[in-house]
């Protein structure tokens, strides 16, 4: 029987065979969340908005953040002085974050393709940014300055002209945004910042608003984590702006065999752990031993840490747990169907076993590759698909702020080698103005002359 201690649920796949189906039911996952409560009181909060403008927002700031708000839009002097009273050390790890995530989402941009599929059919694949982003990025009690870097800079990279970014007015900032997040701001060279939150936020980006000689352009994609609200406002104007995935609640597998250290497996599990109690925390392994020394761990390092409630709710959610597998195989499969947001790999030949697996946000390969050095400072994109929906979505590149327009160019010559096939699909279609489209131009085509 699989006893390994109090924090993590144990889910014993020994001896057991499942397909995937199987898998992706086994997998500890949490409930689903209650996005749909917010339906309604976010349709009347847009619907406010595009009728009221920055009248509605200023009624909805006094409302949701306790501020008597004057100017919403935020001047560029207070982005400015944000800047310079930030504390060195944070302003160094923002700035050699910004240079990482930066390298790398240069290097994702999505290449132009060119192909001539027959002599003077020509096809390009052409990439072009967006022209203006919107940002929204929380305030309360989780603010992440990280998310301004991993949002704003891929937006840069695609070579979005204009970025404009929102967060909620905070009382105990005269009204401003959380001075960190201005902060970062204004080491992106963003200067376009507006003080407002929530679903709001996201009408006011899609709709624009006017507040006397402040003006803010819609834009056309909206990115940026948030709370239900936020994810239900992104569902209603999703035929307005584009929009990235709704974020989930953070979630971090481990995949392990008896090679693994428990230290490092165990302080992973708990530095997602400490973002939410609704947080997942799952660790994968084929060593009952590796379990029971993790549980070990767990059980000297939780109550260490300053957010312990909040972790051991987390790790003993059913969102959190212990699969044990019959072999790395297996792992490998149950990693598959959970499709973690983070997946590490703490196995001999790590490299190895990452390439055998097809679902994740992202992988972290290695003993010294935790999640969080991908949250703050490796370079790659912190925004990523939740709750399994990396089996089909991917993070937060350069590409989430793209679009591809493809360009046809033929020849008279090319195009008349289509003709009669174009004809017949036309004519199967009941469509004979399309198949006129062509033939028109082959009879125009004096006789005799080279096509
Ligand atoms: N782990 C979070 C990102 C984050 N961590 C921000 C710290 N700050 C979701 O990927
Ligand atoms: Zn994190």
């Amino acid at each position: 029987p699989a006893t390994t201690g109090s924090h993590l649920r144990v889910i014993d796949l020994r001896g057991r065979h499942l397909d995937w189906n199987e898998l992706r039911a086994a997998v500890p996952r949490q409930a689903a969340s209650s996005v749909a409560e917010a339906e309604d009181s976010v349709r009347s909060i847009i619907e406010d908005v595009r009728s009221r403008g920055a009248q509605a927002l200023r009624d909805l700031a006094f409302t949701f953040d306790g501020v008597d708000q004057q100017r919403i839009r935020v001047a560029p002097e207070q982005i400015e002085r944000a800047v310079a009273e930030l504390d060195p050390a944070v302003r160094h790890g923002l700035e050699s974050a910004i240079e990482r995530t930066r390298a790398f989402a240069r290097a994702q941009r999505p290449q132009d393709v060119s192909v001539e599929v027959a002599p003077g059919a020509v096809l390009r694949h052409r990439w072009t940014p967006v022209r203006r982003a919107g940002l929204y990025i929380p305030g309360g009690l989780a603010v992440y300055p990280s998310s301004v870097v991993m949002n704003v800079v891929p937006a840069q990279a695609a070579g979005v002209e204009s970025v404009v970014l929102c967060s909620p007015p905070q009382k105990d900032f005269d009204g401003l945004p959380h001075p960190v997040i201005l902060a970062a701001a204004g080491l992106l060279g963003v200067d376009e910042v507006w003080a407002v939150g929530g679903a709001q936020s996201l009408a006011a980006l899609a709709y624009g608003i006017t507040d006397g000689e402040d003006v803010l352009e819609p834009v056309n994609t909206v990115t940026g984590p948030g709370n239900i609200f936020v994810a239900m406002a992104k569902r209603q104007l999703r035929s307005v702006v584009g929009v990235d995935a709704e974020a989930g609640t953070t979630e971090i597998a481990v995949l392990a065999d008896d090679s693994a250290d428990p230290r490092f497996v165990a302080a992973d599990l708990i530095s997602q752990a400490e973002h939410d109690p609704a947080a997942g925390s799952v660790l994968i392994t084929d060593s009952e031993d590796l379990a029971r020394a993790v549980e070990e761990q767990l059980a000297v390092q939780v109550p260490a840490a300053k957010h312990r409630e909040r972790i051991a709710t987390a790790l003993g959610g059913p969102q959190s747990g212990v699969v044990l597998t019959n072999d790395l195989d297996q792992s490998v499969a149950v990693a598959d169907a959970y499709a973690a947001e983070h997946l590490e790999i703490h196995t001999r030949d790590a490299a190895a076993v990452a390439a055998r697996v097809r679902n994740a946000g992202a992988i972290f390969v290695g003993p010294y590759s935790p999640v969080p050095l991908g949250d703050y400072a490796a370079g790659s994109n912190h925004v990523l698909p939740t709750g399994g929906t990396a089996v089909f979505n991917s993070g937060l590149q350069a590409a989430s702020f793209m679009k591809a327009v493809q360009v046809i160019e033929y020849s008279e010559k090319a195009l008349a080698q289509l003709e009669d096939d174009i004809v017949a699909l036309a004519d199967t279609e009941d469509l004979p103005a399309h198949g006129r489209a062509v033939t028109i131009r082959s009879e125009a085509a004096a006789p005799g002359r080279e096509g």
